[in-house]
């Protein structure tokens, strides 16, 4: 007779085993307690694109402000899903599912968020080639948009070429670069390279996954931060005409 022990296969098709946590009672925990945020977390971790909608609405409807729902709740769920990934409690089409309703739910507080400000700049926003990761980059699309940017943003898996024709035919106040493997963001480097070629010096906001500031210090136009939410602040201090020293001194962890 086989030896075979059926933990591998009861934990994959989600049956409980005796004094052991299931997925879903594992996130509840990190869910938050405020009601109207832990719907649209639980919404995100569900996958469920209605749910997260009408989690939404209701949250908006009771006074929440839809841009700080991206932070406090949509990206709260997604991390939680990122979370138990890779702590191996939950498999790739549970983060693919959860990514999409975390995708609708940043569509809808973008379409309602209502905003409108006179173009402080304009931003160009990509993510590296052979990159499909894009949520954080859609984060940081958002974030610039509401706080008066206009942002071109090239989508995921861009060649770099493709970045330096759109700088040289927007000419941006900044450049933002998004990857999250360690095998995609050397091609930093290269578009870095490129653009100083061209004569231009303008900051290259890179982040995401796997990128270090100490990656970000190796090339010359490199600012780094690691949380996209951040960004507006530097295009903020971009716009004041700081240079960047100036922006390394202020974001960067010394
Ligand atoms: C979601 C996800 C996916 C989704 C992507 C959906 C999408 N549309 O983005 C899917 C399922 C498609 C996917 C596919 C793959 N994935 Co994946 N994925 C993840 C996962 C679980 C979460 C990433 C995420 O979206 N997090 C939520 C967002 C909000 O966080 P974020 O992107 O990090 O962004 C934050 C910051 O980094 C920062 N930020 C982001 N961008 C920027 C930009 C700037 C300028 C700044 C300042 C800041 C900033 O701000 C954000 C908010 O704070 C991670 C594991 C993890 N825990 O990170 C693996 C992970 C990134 N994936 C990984 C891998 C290997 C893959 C695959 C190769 C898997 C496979 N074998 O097919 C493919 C790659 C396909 C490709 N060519 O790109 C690895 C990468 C390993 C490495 N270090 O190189 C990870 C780390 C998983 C792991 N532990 O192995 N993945």
């Amino acid at each position: 007779m086989l030896d075979i022990d059926p933990t591998g296969i009861l934990v994959r098709y989600n049956v409980k085993l005796e004094g052991e946590l299931t997925p879903d009672e594992i996130a509840r925990e990190l869910f938050p307690s405020d009601i109207l945020l832990r719907n649209i977390v639980e919404a995100v971790f569900e996958g469920d694109e209605d749910e997260v909608i009408i989690a939404l609405k209701e949250a908006v409807s009771a006074g929440k402000d839809p841009i700080t729902l991206i932070d406090d709740a949509l990206m709260k769920g997604m991390n939680i899903v990122s979370q138990l990934y890779d702590d191996g409690v939950l498999f790739l089409p549970d983060v693919i599912i959860a990514s999409h309703a975390m995708t609708d739910g940043i569509e809808y507080c973008k379409q309602i968020s209502g905003k409108t400000h006179e173009c402080k700049g304009t931003v160009v926003s990509y993510v590296v080639e052979g990159d499909i990761h894009d949520i954080g980059k859609k984060i940081l699309t958002v974030l610039l948009k509401s706080n008066g940017y206009e942002v071109i943003d090239l989508g995921s898996d861009v060649p770099t070429d493709e970045v330096i024709q759109a700088v040289l035919k927007y000419r941006p106040i900044m450049l933002t670069g998004t990857s999250l493997m360690t095998t995609t963001m050397y091609s930093f480097m290269e578009v870095n390279n490129r653009l100083l070629e061209n004569g231009i010096r303008i900051p290259f906001v890179c982040g995401g996954g796997a990128v270090t500031q100490d990656f970000v210090m190796n090339y010359e136009l490199g600012i780094y931060c690691e949380d996209a939410a951040v960004v507006p602040k530097i295009a903020d201090m971009i716009v004041q005409n700081r240079g960047i020293d100036e922006l390394r001194e202020k974001f960067h962890v010394h």
